[in-house]
């Protein structure tokens, strides 16, 4: 057999075990308020379920660069094929994309939304983005290919609205609490929007904008990079759209990033993976590009679209989304783990 760029369809349920492993490892040490801890929680087990995984995989988005990530970093193999060569490799060649606890103040804190994520795709599937911040403007399937990241808020506002229906009032923005979005908060409001700050998690706000009826229409602001190639295959999924753009430090309190200092490091490293423009604005397909998608997530604390992991003695019982583009696929996930022998009792 030779390494092939068709996804096997059984891998989502392999990946749905990894994730589940990341996510009951971290709810285990919810609200230790140590968040480097309940990260690394989740790292460790989800290396360890990847182990087991039948692919050829490559971590694309991970948790650093290898001399300062030990596990799940950028460049690593892994899965089954890991230690043999590309050439008559007997699994598929598979990009990887985690983020094994998004959201680390979340769980340290026991705060909603925090979950264990991981997406998939053939190889170049997933765009290498470096770890650092980018601007994002995330939205559902009505709004998408309506609106531009560039244009003002007000107007992106008004467009939102009159795809979903509603006035502006109506509308409810998503943006991380942080003094960098003063602006972008004094915006919305003069719109006349609603806005719901959160301390942290972008991308299952995303996902939570691209879902109906979870109350929120849209994500606004800047976040991590490594978090919007997650978003951008989350909304190949959803059929939702995120519009993005890298943000330098010290860009990150400009009105508008115009201006980039040609020295920076982190330009070099961009530079490094291909990325020779850092003005460009990314499109959803731009980040992920792949024709095999797959997303997988499950909640670690309880959230708007899935909730935490729960512990009830003689097992626990997860909460998850598998979502494919081939076949185009959202599966809503309830496991209940059963650890009790013959006399646990399962319930609705
Ligand atoms: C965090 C985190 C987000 O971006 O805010 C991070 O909560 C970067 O922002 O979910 P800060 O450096 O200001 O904390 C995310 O990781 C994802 O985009």
């Amino acid at each position: 057999m030779t390494a092939t760029s068709i996804l096997p369809p059984a891998l989502s349920l392999e990946f749905l075990r990894v994730v589940e492993s990341a996510a009951i490892a971290s709810t285990r040490t919810m609200g230790q308020g140590d968040r480097k801890f309940s990260d690394h929680a989740a790292v460790e087990a989800m290396r360890d379920a990847m182990r087991t995984v039948p692919i050829n995989g490559r971590i694309v988005i991970g948790e650093g660069e290898r001399d300062k990530a030990p596990m799940l970093y950028i460049g690593e193999r892994v899965g089954m094929g890991a230690e043999l060569p590309d050439e008559n490799n007997p699994f598929p060649a598979v990009d990887i994309a985690v983020d094994p606890l998004e959201g680390t103040n979340l769980c340290a804190t026991g705060s909603a939304n925090a979950i264990a994520v991981l997406a998939a795709a053939e190889r170049g599937g997933l765009l290498n983005a470096p770890d650092m911040y980018m601007n994002k403007l995330v939205v559902g399937p009505a709004a998408r290919g309506c609106l531009d990241i560039d244009a003002p808020v007000k107007d992106n506002l008004k467009i939102l609205a009159r795809r979903l229906g509603r006035s502006i009032e109506d509308l409810v923005v998503t943006v991380l609490d942080r003094p960098r979005h003063a602006k972008l908060v004094k915006d919305i409001r003069a719109a006349g929007a609603r806005i719901q700050l959160i301390s942290d998690g972008d991308l299952s706000a995303g996902i939570s904008a691209a879902v109906g009826g979870s109350g929120v229409h849209a994500v606004m602001g800047i976040g991590g990079a490594p978090e919007g190639v997650l978003t951008a295959a989350a909304m190949k999924c959803l059929n939702g759209e995120i519009q993005a753009r890298f943000v330098l430090k010290d860009q990150l309190h400009q009105e508008d990033y115009s201006k980039v200092s040609e020295d920076s490091d982190t330009l070099a490293r961009m530079k490094s993976m291909g990325l020779s423009d850092p003005l460009q604005i990314y499109q959803t397909d731009d980040l992920a590009p792949g024709k095999n998608i797959i997303f997988v997530m499950t909640g670690v604390t309880d959230g708007k679209v899935v909730r935490g992991v729960r512990f009830f003695g003689t097992g626990k019982r997860t909460a998850s989304l598998i979502m494919k583009t081939q076949p185009h696929q959202v599966r809503f996930v309830d496991t209940v783990h059963i650890e009790g022998g013959p006399d646990t009792v399962i319930r609705f």
